[in-house]
């Protein structure tokens, strides 16, 4: 039973899927906990996004600057740069359900003695 922590997977879903592989990880009986900006820059956004949706009991996730972005283009008046890489997710047949998740993910999760979140909390 391990829990593991992961930053800022910015859609680069392949390297995710190489990192588990490396550390063997079981959705039996680990635990994922993704610490922000799991999407855009990476090329596989979407796929990510519904990777740990799909693990759902075994992933927990805060959202971070990025996810905060997609959500603002999602659901408020923003427009993508030309940099931004979640258009997938925006034209995804399940863009509904997958904007419903990121809106019910936390700022910070309390884990064991310590506070999880994206970025920093100022002192
Ligand atoms: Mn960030």
């Amino acid at each position: 039973m391990s829990d593991y922590l992961i930053g800022d997977i910015q859609g680069c879903f392949d390297s995710l899927q190489k990192l588990l592989k490396k550390v063997a990880f079981s959705s039996d009986k680990d635990q994922l906990f993704f610490l922000g900006d799991v999407v855009n820059r990476g090329n596989k956004s979407l796929e990510t996004l519904r990777f740990i949706k799909d693990l759902s009991e075994n992933a927990q996730m805060v959202l971070g600057n990025h996810d905060f972005h997609l959500l603002a283009c999602a659901l408020g008046d923003k427009t993508p740069s030309n940099q931004d890489t979640f258009s997938d997710i925006l034209n995804a047949k399940d863009k509904v359900a997958l904007i419903d998740f990121l809106l019910q993910q936390p700022l910070v999760i309390e884990h064991k003695n310590a506070l999880l979140l994206h970025a920093g909390v100022p002192p």
